[in-house]
């Protein structure tokens, strides 16, 4: 099989030759939404419509129920990466029966981290704003969404920004990069990971902070980002690829070996995104500044220092407080570190 030069400059994985399953012969490229053309973007959309158009409990339905059913095996677990995209390359199956040129995008939220609901990912364009009365989500793509979790009776979809009308800061690039590169095994990665990952969960609100976030579409434009911050660590050196380890949220030890359920294969098979069932990979974003929300000046990105993230909530999804309080003071000297000295004075 020939290897398309021009898939492999898309992904700009240093180490996509290794990777490539023979039998991978139309790699499918993921992109930042934002990079996307209006069409392409659109078609996804609709493809997600469709997915959640029949009768609850309907086909986008089942990925809420699936996310709610394993919340322990998935988070606060060594398996939190691989079963996250093992569950995008199901959903991004089921949108590709429905429109066979569809790939799910990701948004780079850590870009976008300094003033988060000024995104235009929150835009009537894309997936709208916050909720209004009731919480629901009253314009953008999914306004006036039925979804069918926890209750199983049909409901609006919900939003609450922190709590209330705006988005607070989360983690930015600086934050995630210090995550990236500090971390010299799979477990460091992962648990690393989840915390900053959690941010995004807490802030949105709504059906986006419990265990049935799926019910909100914004769910696979941000997983795809941690799958793809995942695949950019496994590229940076030949012995992250099938690095692999840590604790499942039982005590018991990870192992390649184990199974990945409900799906039938192992945690192992979800670790090469170019082998022959996922045949996929992220190509970098191409926009510029004026398409982040984030204040910044002398071309450099403001980024502060997020909120600590409620006790009560990391322990809810299985995460380890002592933890994920050692990654927030790291990845907030890193920040630190990061900033501009040239920064105005306030
Ligand atoms: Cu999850």
């Amino acid at each position: 099989m020939k290897l398309s030069l021009a898939v492999v400059s898309l992904c700009a994985v240093a180490q996509l030759a290794n990777m490539v399953d023979a039998r991978c012969e139309n790699i499918r490229v993921r992109q930042e939404i934002r990079s996307m053309s209006p069409e392409s973007r659109q078609r996804f959309f609709n493809a997600i419509k469709l997915l959640n158009s029949g009768a609850h409990p309907n086909a986008h339905d089942k990925y809420a129920e699936l996310h709610i059913k394993h919340a322990t095996l998935a988070h606060g677990d060594a398996r939190f990466l691989p079963w996250h995209r093992q569950l995008l390359r199901e959903f991004e199956k089921d949108l590709q029966r429905i429109d066979p040129g569809v790939n799910v995008p990701y948004w780079d939220w850590a870009r976008d981290s300094a003033d988060p609901g000024a995104s235009p990912i929150f835009s009537s364009e894309m997936l709208g704003h916050n909720g209004g009365s009731g919480e629901c989500v009253v314009d953008g793509q999914f306004a006036n969404w039925s979804v069918y979790w926890p209750t199983q009776t049909p409901h609006c979809l919900t939003r609450k920004f922190d709590r209330g009308n705006s988005l607070k800061p989360w983690w930015g690039t600086n934050a995630i990069n210090h995550i990236k590169t500090a971390s010299s095994d799979y477990d460091a990665f992962r648990r690393g990971i989840e915390g900053p990952h959690g941010n995004v969960h807490f802030g949105i609100g709504g059906d986006f902070t419990p265990m049935w976030s799926p019910n909100d579409p914004i769910f696979w434009l941000h997983h795809s980002f941690v799958d793809k911050l995942w695949a950019d660590w496994q590229a940076e050196s030949g012995n992250n690829l099938y690095s692999y380890g840590g604790k499942h949220s039982d005590g018991t030890s990870a192992n390649l070996n184990e199974p990945l359920t409900p799906w039938g294969i192992k945690t192992g098979d979800a670790f090469n995104h170019l082998s022959d069932k996922y045949c996929y990979c992220y190509a970098p974003h191409s926009f510029t500044g004026d398409d982040i929300s984030g204040k910044s000046w002398n071309g450099t990105m403001v980024e502060v220092i997020p909120e600590p993230l409620p006790e009560w909530w990391i322990k809810q999804q299985n995460m380890n407080v002592t933890d994920v309080r050692m990654f927030e003071a790291d990845m907030a000297a890193a920040v630190r570190e990061g900033q501009n000295p040239k920064s105005p004075a306030h």
